[in-house]
């Protein structure tokens, strides 16, 4: 069994190890090298449209993430190839760290302390209620709901937004565009966890994002594009929202000179909210070649036609 792997600005040497161990008998050569030999399975991350052109006939190409946003036009490809994403693969835990601290450093005013700290300022602020501070979550899949659990049992109100409706314990479902708004109307802060397709993009924009209630807080740990910038900056400037934390951005690395660099009210991270994980991830990909190559049915395959 032959194995192309490619991830951009660095040899593998981790992935192909972890590869070899996990897949004893299998050939593993990273592109370009792997040019001339008949691959069966591809596995990329942010590969160039020359290599995709060259998958045509691998049985299926395995996304090393859990968005399929950084893949070129596909429509390149027979729709009988499969496109699968990572599903979870250690990446929830750790969307539930980064979400839970922002929700309750946001809740419980850290960052009011921290500024009162500063100022040797000795005061105890009134405590928020609870029943009042709606978490509301975009994206409701793998890392979403997972992150929705979460906040539950920390006591926050959660409310989830998806295409289709979803029934999870104490958690209210909005489906639909029809239900965007009545989903945002009462969200204090938003966590974005949708991927980046056709009918995403821009989602958040000035008319989505100002149906928040005055003070709300954006943290968006899914992809930048989905977020108009100017607009949100603007919305924060007139004191609409109170700020955000972004984890993912429109270009990255985030440009110098842009203006989130140094907004008071943004706090940003370097795409780190959820890693992939060589362990886990080979792990996944590993047990999913084994049952391929044994007939048997796989999950974690892309719906074309949505996106994702
Ligand atoms: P899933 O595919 O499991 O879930 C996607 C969710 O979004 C589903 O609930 C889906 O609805 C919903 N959705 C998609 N399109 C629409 C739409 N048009 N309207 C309403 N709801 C929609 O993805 P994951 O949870 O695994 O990951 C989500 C995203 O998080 C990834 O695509 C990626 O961009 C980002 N990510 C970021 C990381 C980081 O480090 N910052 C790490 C990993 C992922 P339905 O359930 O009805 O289909
Ligand atoms: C992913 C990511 O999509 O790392 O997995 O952003």
């Amino acid at each position: 069994m032959n194995i192309l792997f490619y991830t951009p600005g660095t040899d593998g040497a981790a992935w192909i190890g972890s590869l070899q161990q996990a897949l004893p008998g299998a050939q593993i050569d990273r592109w370009p090298a792997s040019r001339g030999r008949d691959t069966d399975y591809a596995v990329v991350w942010k590969p160039p449209p020359e290599l995709v052109a060259e998958l045509e006939r691998v049985k299926a190409i395995f996304n090393l993430g859990a968005g399929v946003d950084s893949m070129p036009d596909l429509s390149m490809l027979p729709s009988s190839v499969p496109l699968v994403r990572l599903d979870d693969a250690g990446m929830a835990e750790q969307m539930v760290e980064y979400v839970c601290h922002w929700v309750l450093r946001h809740y419980r005013e850290f960052d009011a302390y921290a500024d009162q700290q500063r100022e040797a300022r000795w005061q105890q602020r009134p405590r928020l209620s609870k029943s009042a501070f709606t978490i509301g979550i975009l994206g409701t899949g793998v890392l979403g709901a997972a992150v929705a659990g979460a906040l539950v049992g920390l006591g926050f109100p959660v409310r989830v937004w998806s295409r289709t409706r979803k029934a999870i314990p104490r958690v209210l479902s909005f489906a639909g565009v029809q239900e965007l708004d009545a989903f945002l109307d009462a969200t204090r802060v938003l966590v974005c966890l949708l991927p980046l397709t056709r009918d995403t993009g821009k989602l958040l924009d000035a008319a989505r994002l100002s149906r928040l209630p005055r003070g709300a807080y954006l943290v968006n740990v899914a992809r930048g594009a989905l977020v108009v910038d100017t607009e949100l900056i603007a919305l924060i400037d007139n004191g609409h929202l109170s700020g955000a934390t972004l984890d993912v951005f429109r270009d990255e690395p985030l440009p110098a000179g842009h203006p989130f660099w140094h907004h008071p009210r943004i706090v940003l991270t370097p795409h780190v909210s959820a890693v992939t994980l060589v362990e886990e991830s080979v792990a996944q990909i590993a047990g999913k070649i084994r049952r391929l190559e044994a007939g048997l049915p796989i999950t974690g395959i892309v719906d074309r036609e949505r996106g994702y």
